[in-house]
């Protein structure tokens, strides 16, 4: 299972070479770099973990700790090629585990911290992942029950290690031993096998899982911290759940640590929290959703906290309204840049010397020269320049297709291999894409994606539910919010919004994915075609101005 051929769908022959000729894929893997930096400049900082004691790794110590969790890993049982369910918060562990896998070339699969049974119980029992390693408490919530449970229902699940008190289950830090001496080591993962499992936004019932190499995520890595000028001297601050595709790599953790740079977790988002972290840190870079710019460009006015420290920040997951664009650089002092990307591959940024009109208004240009954009109407045939239409690429960094998924690969992607973004672009005269909507059924609360689909199955559960239809509704701080429309089952007894959306969590969905909203209906307005009108249902919702194309 370490090669994406032997799950999903690979680039053609042709395409690798072509690549690798290009000097994009250039035989790296995670597990060297690290070895290599650590040779480089053993007693530079790579990590900093700020909460509660501060504790921070040179690359030297990050190395021999990678090893060393490699070597515990690999002596129970951990093997190449298996997968390991990884739900930690912005922790130093987090790295360090996620680097021990890369080592072994067992495959992280990143679940995110606001995941509950429904999502760890699909993702360990799909994924048939041997272990599942969690923090003992985070925001709250018992991730040892959750395991407890998980461990239940999962055959190939052995172990469950924790950070922390571990209850029933294994202490993360009796993990690591002693490494075997140098000759004796097993093979190590290839550049072209898979490095983890990322996961999708989703337009599903069930999240799908995308089979990233080392080969082709270490270029969009480079290509990254190149575009955003990220160097040994960066010290970026980790803001959103560090499993995110965006935090991990545009730069992001991991292309700090490639370039030599310091990662920095920041444990929450609270401006509070950052700010003090900025001014302490002497933080030059970090990565925001939309959301989140909001709050600390109103923030930073009245803050006494020095940011002088911060030169750029990316926003980007969720479009980000000129309006609020032109707010950040006043407000925080530094650079803007918009980021537009997917964990399937392609990621765009404006460039740093883009004009300030472009970076406003614009999601940026791709990385790479051989990132092929199509722009394409429902026919899959080009519309002519500047026109809007479904984004479709296919590239270096771009999966060929979803790990263990051939029949929705079949509609995600084209038969030459592009993938079927589900997002409405159009090109600029000088190639930037402006995001103007969305084609795929999914909801994008401020970065968070959803798929209607799999809150409406939890609703339908319910007995005395008949039908529900999940719809984005538009939303000044989060872009969009849930609102279910339920049509109740006749007979059944009175139903209120709450008693939804608790049985929403009660089916062990994560928080974000419970309708903000519920309102009961009698019928859903039908398209032309006996399709139930999502369209007319946000139109309903918020007047005709709302439907998007
Ligand atoms: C509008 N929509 C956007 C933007 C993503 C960097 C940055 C983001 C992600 C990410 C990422 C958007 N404006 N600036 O992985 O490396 C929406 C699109 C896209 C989907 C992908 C990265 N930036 N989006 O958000 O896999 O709809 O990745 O297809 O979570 O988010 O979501 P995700």
């Amino acid at each position: 299972a370490t090669t994406p051929g032997a799950d999903a769908p690979t680039w053609p022959a042709e395409f690798a070479e072509r690549y690798r000729a290009a000097g994009y894929w250039r035989g790296e893997t995670f597990g060297a770099f690290l070895r290599e930096r650590a040779t480089a400049h053993p007693d530079r900082i790579a990590l900093i973990d700020p909460a509660p004691d501060r504790r921070t790794w040179t690359y030297r110590q990050l190395d021999e700790r990678v090893d060393r969790l490699a070597a515990g890993f690999r002596a129970r049982g951990i093997t190449r090629g298996d997968r390991v369910v990884l739900q930690l918060p912005n922790i130093g562990e987090l790295v360090e585990v996620a680097f021990a896998l890369f080592r072994i070339g067992a495959l992280p699969v990143y679940a995110l911290p606001a995941h509950r049974r429904s999502e760890i119980a699909y993702f360990c029992s799909f994924t048939e992942a041997v272990a599942y390693v969690i923090p003992d408490r985070h925001a709250g919530f018992d991730h040892r029950g959750l395991a407890t449970l998980v461990r239940g229902t999962t055959p190939t699940l052995r172990h469950v290690f924790v950070v922390g008190d571990p209850g029933e289950h294994t202490p993360l830090a009796d993990v690591p031993c002693d490494p075997p001496a140098a000759g004796a080591e097993p093979e190590r993962p290839q550049p072209h096998e898979l490095a983890f499992l990322q996961l999708s936004g989703g337009t599903t019932g069930v999240p799908k899982l995308i089979p990233r190499t080392h080969d082709d995520y270490l270029y969009s890595l480079r290509g990254s911290n190149e575009i955003c000028g990220v160097d040994a001297d960066t010290r970026f601050l980790v803001v959103l759940p560090a499993a995110h595709n965006f935090p991990a790599s545009s730069p992001g953790w991991l292309g700090t640590l490639y370039a030599g740079g310091t990662a920095v977790m920041c444990p929450s988002p609270e401006p509070a929290t950052a700010f003090a972290l900025i001014e302490r840190e002497r933080i030059t870079m970090t990565g925001l959703v939309p959301p989140l710019a909001l709050v600390w460009t109103d923030t930073a006015a009245g803050a006494e906290e020095d940011l002088s420290s911060l030169r750029l920040v990316l926003v980007g997951g969720a479009k980000y309204s000129e309006a609020a664009a032109r707010r950040l650089r006043p407000a925080l002092g530094c650079d803007l840049m918009q980021v537009f990307g997917m964990a399937e591959g392609l990621v765009n940024y404006t460039r740093l010397d883009d004009p300030y009109e472009t970076v406003v208004t614009t999601q940026g240009l791709p990385i790479s020269p051989d990132d092929e954009i199509r722009i394409v109407d429902d026919g899959d045939e080009d519309v002519p320049e500047g026109a809007f239409g479904h984004l479709l690429t296919r590239g270096p960094y771009t999966v060929r297709g979803y790990w263990r998924a051939p029949e929705h690969n079949a509609r995600a992607f084209t038969e030459d291999g592009f993938y079927r973004t589900g997002d409405i672009v159009r090109r600029t005269p000088t190639g930037h894409l402006v995001v103007e909507g969305r084609a795929k059924d999914q909801i994008n609360r401020g970065g968070e994606k959803i798929a209607p689909e799999e809150v409406e199955n939890a609703v339908l559960r319910h007995p005395c539910v008949h039908d529900v239809c999940v719809v984005a509704v538009p939303d000044p701080y989060l872009g969009e919010r849930t609102l279910a429309y339920v049509i109740p089952r006749p007979g059944a007894g009175p139903l209120e919004p709450v008693t939804i959306k608790r049985f929403v969590r009660e089916q062990g969905l994560a928080a974000y994915k419970v309708p903000d909203r519920v309102r009961f209906v009698e019928a859903f307005p039908h398209t032309g075609v006996g399709k139930i009108s999502k369209n007319g249902l946000r139109s309903a919702a918020t007047g005709p101005a709302a439907a998007r194309p």
